[in-house]
């Protein structure tokens, strides 16, 4: 897996890049799935008057509010700040992030008319994107950046929804009984989320993480045969990009070996999955996970004897980065995330 010629000299030999190529590392590494954002105060000053796509659209913004977790917990990589679908905004999509929701799609997709009218998405979109991954990569040095799209399912989610649901009904409705709509919508978020990654790993960014958030709400011959292909295409074009790709999603114990297939080099596991069970099923790639979010409102030596546990478990993947099963839930504390970095990165190699 190349490196741009003038990558940070440190950069190849670190933890969470070795991790992800099931090498030897000095160190377990660590970084937490929206470890910048709410659970800040630095960042939630930072986003004062200024709605969410924009933040993410401000370069000098992004910079920052990805660097803030990296200085504050010393964490092994950065995820770029951004949204999976500032690219279909930046195609032209009507849509907004609403504080205390989530996405919101003014006119929702349902027929081919509707998939047609979107754009593919080229670099032209998206300079404010090239403009932050660089500047980012100058002031992270020796950590990796991690950069992400959302998959094609969980992405077909919010543009079929009109904004966050929990069955995924009108999405599913679509997949059943629409599958020319749907293989099209599928194509479409595929062609837009592998040229996003290449904007971000032409850039800098040293790894790719594609979001399949809301996968595990299909059944494993859905996902296989009406999703999976579509995430394969993003995920092999990430592959000829000289990046390793992670790839996770929620509530996918019975989907983790067909997420391993479609391309993964690490699979990001769930909270509810033990990473015992997870290996045997992810074959020959590195894991990543998969602390309980919640486990940061215990006390402090419960968590981290928690956390002992999720190490002790990687350690038959020969390829393990540490994280929550989940993102960070706003109201954790930051000090206690402090406190599970230092304790991870601390704990004894095998
Ligand atoms: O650490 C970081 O820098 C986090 C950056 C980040 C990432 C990786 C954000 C910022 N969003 C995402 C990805 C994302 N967005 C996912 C995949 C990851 C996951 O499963 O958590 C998903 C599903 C979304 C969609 C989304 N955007 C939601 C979920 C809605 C639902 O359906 O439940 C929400 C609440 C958002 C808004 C959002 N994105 C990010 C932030 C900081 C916020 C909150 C808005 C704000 O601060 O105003």
């Amino acid at each position: 897996m190349a490196l741009p010629p003038d990558a940070h000299p440190g950069l190849a030999d670190s933890a969470f890049l070795k991790a992800a190529r099931r090498e030897p590392v000095p160190h377990t590494p660590v970084w937490f799935m929206r470890q910048a954002g709410r659970s800040l105060p630095e960042y939630l000053k930072l986003r004062e008057g200024v709605g969410m796509l924009e933040s993410c659209m401000r370069p000098e913004l992004v910079v920052e509010i990805t660097l803030q977790p990296v200085r504050r917990y010393g964490v092994d990589a950065a995820i770029f700040f951004s949204d999976i679908v500032l690219p279909l905004k930046a195609v032209g999509v009507d849509l907004d992030i609403v504080a205390g929701v989530g996405p919101v799609v003014a006119l929702p997709v349902r027929t081919l008319a509707d998939v047609e009218a979107i754009p593919d998405l080229t670099p032209d979109h998206v300079p404010f994107i090239s403009e932050a991954v660089a500047g980012l990569v100058a002031e992270l040095g020796p950590t990796p950046l991690i950069g992400f799209a959302g998959a094609p399912f969980t992405v077909a989610s919010y543009l079929v929804e009109g904004g966050p649901s929990k069955e995924h009904a009108k999405t599913k409705a679509m997949m059943f009984g629409a599958p020319d709509v749907w293989d099209a919508l599928m194509r479409k978020i595929a062609g837009i989320a592998a040229a996003y990654l290449e904007v971000q790993v032409a850039a800098g960014a040293s790894a790719v993480q594609l979001f399949d958030s809301w996968a595990g709400a299909l059944t494993p011959d859905d996902y296989r045969t009406a999703v999976m292909p579509h995430s394969t295409r993003v995920l092999e074009h990430a592959g000829t990009l000289g990046v390793p790709r992670i790839h996770f999603g929620v509530g996918t114990s019975n989907l983790l070996g067909a997420m391993g297939e479609a391309g993964a080099d690490v699979v990001g596991v769930d909270w509810r999955t033990p990473l015992s069970t997870a290996i045997p099923q992810v074959g020959e790639r590195a894991v990543q996970g998969n602390l309980d979010p919640t486990l940061v409102f215990a006390p402090t030596e419960v968590m981290t004897a928690r956390a002992a546990e999720v190490i002790e478990a990687g350690r038959a993947a020969h390829g393990h980065v540490f994280n929550l099963g989940h993102g960070v839930i706003p109201s954790t504390d930051p000090d206690q995330l402090k406190r599970l970095t230092e304790f991870v990165q601390g704990y004894p190699l095998a």
